[in-house]
């Protein structure tokens, strides 16, 4: 019996263990990321993101210009998760392009950046099932978005900093607008066309601050391991963000 009991309890308390440094750093964390134009698009951007003093909402700041199309602009975060595990991934490129048609996807880039997570729309629900409501996204060539009070779900809470911002949005026949008889059809759904839900734009996010760093160390034994933990947790996502680097390097 308690052989059981602690082959049962030594997993959990191993997960704890992990889990508790990161989830220290998330609260009033804010995180930052250039975005990077795919097929084509002709934008660029950046975005910051701050999580709320109590790690459950965040504001989203997200600045882009040079669109080729004149919107709407479907934002979202994108995510591999697997239950409470967010895996680290990299934004797709034109080698994703799986069946060779000129346009990366919004579904031939999924291996790469996940699934939506979190709809960034102006109004309402942000949850993914928002992701297709074209009508509460942004327009425009030149996008401003600005919204806090967005919850974050559970399983996000300790990581953002492994989420892709997602813009999409393309114009594919030079009218820079959006033409919904378009004869190639989204990926992820007839009732849109292609130039709605390519990806625009991708990037990765990496942690600039963190709330306990912030306010100061605490002094106590449990607090310097917390901090050596984070400061460990920040240099994995900056090796996560040179690899994107090298690996766009590489791509170009
Ligand atoms: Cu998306």
């Amino acid at each position: 019996m308690n052989k059981k009991l602690a082959l049962l309890a030594a997993p959990a308390f191993a997960t704890l263990a992990l889990a508790a440094p990161v989830a220290a750093a998330h609260e009033g964390s804010v995180y930052e990321g250039q975005l990077w134009p795919l097929n084509d698009s002709g934008a660029t951007g950046s975005v910051e993101i701050t999580v709320s003093d109590d790690g459950e909402t965040m504001a989203v700041e997200l600045d882009a210009t040079g669109f080729n199309l004149d919107g709407p602009h479907a934002i979202h975060l994108h995510g591999i998760v697997d239950g409470e595990d967010v895996m680290a991934s990299v934004c797709p490129t034109a080698a994703d392009d799986a069946d060779g048609d000129g346009v990366v996807d919004v579904v031939e880039g999924v291996p790469r950046y996940g699934t939506v997570q979190v709809s960034l729309t102006t109004e309402g629900d942000t949850s993914p099932d928002s992701a297709l409501a074209i009508d509460r996204f942004p327009g425009g060539t030149d996008v401003a978005y600005q919204r806090s009070g967005i919850p974050i779900p559970d399983a996000l809470k300790p990581n953002i900093g492994k989420l892709h911002v997602v813009v999409h949005g393309i114009d594919e026949n030079g009218n820079g607008t959006l033409d919904l008889d378009q004869d190639t059809r989204s990926s992820l759904t007839e009732d849109l066309p292609r130039e709605g839900t390519a990806p625009a734009l991708c990037g990765t996010l990496a942690v600039q601050a963190t709330g306990p760093i912030q306010t100061g160390a605490g002094g106590l034994a449990d607090s310097t391991g917390g901090t050596a933990s984070m400061l460990g947790a920040g240099l994995g996502l900056a090796g996560v963000a040179l690899a994107m680097r090298r690996s766009r390097h590489t791509a170009a």
